[in-house]
């Protein structure tokens, strides 16, 4: 009979435990302003995302493929200014779809479509230029 009355203690004791545990509350009480790294990663996500990144947008350009990485799934462009995303020319690498990859080798000069997101984008369709 004692048998029972210790068990019973020994639950309850573990109930006690784990209502002491539950009653804590969380320790972290974030503040945005106090970490610096926070600030900075909110900059850096400020960088890559002005007010438009949220909306893709279909943009043209026109280039020189300088590199194919198929594995990848990219195709760096050697490409002419594209006003709609107030670029100037430069080189860069954008996803592109094997059969954009396919499409067209280095050293071609094409003719793109660019779905735009932020500043990353993937070029949609690719045509070298006649
Ligand atoms: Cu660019």
């Amino acid at each position: 009979m004692n048998y029972g009355r210790l068990t019973f203690a020994l639950g309850l004791a573990a109930l006690t435990v784990a209502c002491g545990k539950k009653a804590e509350p969380p320790v972290a009480v974030e503040t945005n302003k106090a970490e610096p790294a926070t600030a900075m990663s909110g900059n850096m996500a400020n960088m890559a995302m002005e007010p438009s990144a949220a909306t893709a947008i279909k943009v043209k350009g026109h280039g020189t493929v300088t590199a194919i990485d198929k594995s990848a799934g990219t195709i760096t462009l050697d490409h002419g200014a594209i006003p709609e995303a107030k670029w100037p020319a430069m080189t860069m690498a954008f996803k592109a779809a094997p059969a954009i990859t396919d499409a067209v080798k280095v050293g071609d000069k094409v003719d793109f479509d660019l779905m735009l997101t932020g500043n990353a984008g993937e070029v949609t369709a690719i045509q070298k230029q006649p």
